[in-house]
């Protein structure tokens, strides 16, 4: 089949080229991070797809039993989707291709209109399937949003978000067939003047009747007896498929367009938003354990902490480590220098923090339940708890591009100290060193 996608359509070729890029971004990304983007992966790979056949997607959309099967039966001519008088009659998103709708997308040897019928809003239990049916509209090109009478609370509300996605909705008044005229018409106009002001323009609101309930008819005979007959009304959408119609042929390829161009961005920045929570968690691990580490380290030999060796080589590994979470490379002698600078710029407040004089708190901090490792040499506690500074002050360092964000070291690391609460921290710590020590039975624990 040879598809010749609309080449000479700028916001078509852009729309394209942005969901590309947000794919290549997400195959520049960990294997850990991808392994939780995986679903936006096939989702953006689908997009890609679907703008390159030319599929235009029109989401029936709404409560439980206001007619979207019925609708989109109606709309096909044909009994393809089940109907029925029970809410949540439709469990699963499906869809089914609107052959008959006559509509081609421009520049497109062959394009496709498809309907996607949803599962009912507000169904008793269906919260994942009200979920699905979210997530059908938030890819969709066009939304038939319907209802059966004025909007309640949960209509109203996933209106507005949708219409916060930018979408294009059409609102539907099914079941005009129950109503009088009078009854109608006032319906309208309360949905236009008072319920989707801002949220839907008055021309998209149109009344269809789907599956209209029997009706009483009088026949009358060739010799004049009238007689009474019940019988089904032939459903009434003509009004529905001029308005898509118009719609389609007026902005078809812009819609997909559009709709491209916006999922993309969404994407993208669900890309940025799961890569800065993934790298932070990842970064707040290693610094727990190696803050760890260097309390073991300096309660094991005793060993005086801020100027120590020992404790700088582990603070250094432990920015290597993070610096390479954050996806940059940095020398060993690199790091150590960031390490010695963060130091400097903690000055006299973490010297403080740190000394064994005022370590006493963190002594009885330490004791409770936990044995000789820690408690023996206060100066443990007091290193880890160096370490965790080091380790904030280098994280918000390689969050912000291997910079200080525009401030200088000092006023970071101040600012730091100041929101980290001590006491929540050495209790960490505490569980870390815990953990540690069960992970590494051999681990050298000084004589009480
Ligand atoms: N009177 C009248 N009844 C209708 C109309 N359209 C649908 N119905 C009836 O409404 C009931 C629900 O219709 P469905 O099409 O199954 O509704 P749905 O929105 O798909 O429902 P769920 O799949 O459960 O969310 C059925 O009994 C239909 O016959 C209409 O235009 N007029
Ligand atoms: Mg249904």
């Amino acid at each position: 089949m040879s598809h010749s996608p609309p080449t000479h359509d700028k916001h078509y070729v852009e729309a394209l080229a942005s969901v590309e890029n947000t794919i290549a971004k997400l195959q520049r990304c960990s294997t850990a991070e991808k392994a939780r983007l995986h679903k936006d992966f096939r989702e953006l790979a689908e997009m890609v797809s679907k703008l390159r056949r030319g599929h235009l997607e029109i989401v029936v959309f709404g409560e439980i039993s206001t007619g979207k099967s019925a609708l989109i039966n109606a709309l096909v001519g044909d009994a393809v989707a089940e109907v029925d008088v029970r809410g949540g009659w439709t469990q699963e998103t499906w869809h089914v291709p609107w052959k008959g709708s006559g509509y081609a997308i421009p520049g497109f040897a062959e394009s496709t209109v498809v309907l996607i019928d949803t599962p009912g809003l507000n169904e008793v239990g269906g919260v994942q399937r009200g979920n699905m049916a979210s997530d059908a509209a938030r890819k969709a090109d066009l939304i038939l949003f319907v209802t059966d009478s004025d909007l309640n609370e949960t209509e109203h509300s996933a209106l507005v978000s949708l219409a916060a996605l930018h979408k294009t909705i059409l609102l539907v008044l099914n079941k005009v067939d129950l109503y009088t005229k009078e009854q109608q018409a006032r319906l309208v106009e309360i949905l236009q003047k008072e319920r989707t002001v801002d949220l839907v323009p008055a021309d998209r609101i149109i009344s269809a009747s789907a599956d209209p309930r029997e009706k009483e008819f009088l026949i009358e005979s060739a010799d004049g007896s009238v007689r009474e007959m019940w019988r089904k009304p032939a459903p009434d959408v003509a009004n529905l498929k001029a308005s898509i119609l118009e719609l389609l042929s007026k902005d078809g390829l812009a819609l997909i367009a559009l709709n491209a161009a916006l999922y993309s961005a969404d994407k993208s920045d669900r890309i940025a938003s799961m890569r800065i929570e993934l790298r932070r968690k990842q970064a707040s691990q290693t610094v727990w354990s190696y803050a760890a580490l260097k309390s073991i380290a300096v309660a094991a030999n005793s060993v005086p902490i801020v100027d120590s060796v020992c404790g700088v080589t582990i603070d250094a590994t432990m920015v290597v480590t993070l610096a390479h979470i954050y996806g940059l490379e940095m020398s060993w002698l690199h790091a150590r220098k960031l390490v010695v600078s963060i130091l400097k710029a903690a000055g006299m407040a973490l010297l403080a923090e740190t000394s064994v004089n005022v370590a006493s708190w963190i002594f009885k901090a330490l004791t409770v339940g936990f044995g000789t490792i820690v408690t023996a040499v206060p100066q443990g506690a007091a290193a880890g708890y160096g370490s965790y500074i080091v380790g904030q002050a280098a994280t918000f360092y390689f969050e912000h591009g291997a910079s200080w964000g525009g401030e200088s070291p000092k006023q970071i690391v101040r600012k730091i100290l100041e929101d980290t609460d001590k006491q929540s921290v050495l209790n960490n710590l505490k569980d870390e060193i815990k953990h540690a020590i069960r992970l590494n039975p051999h681990a050298k624990t000084p004589t009480e």
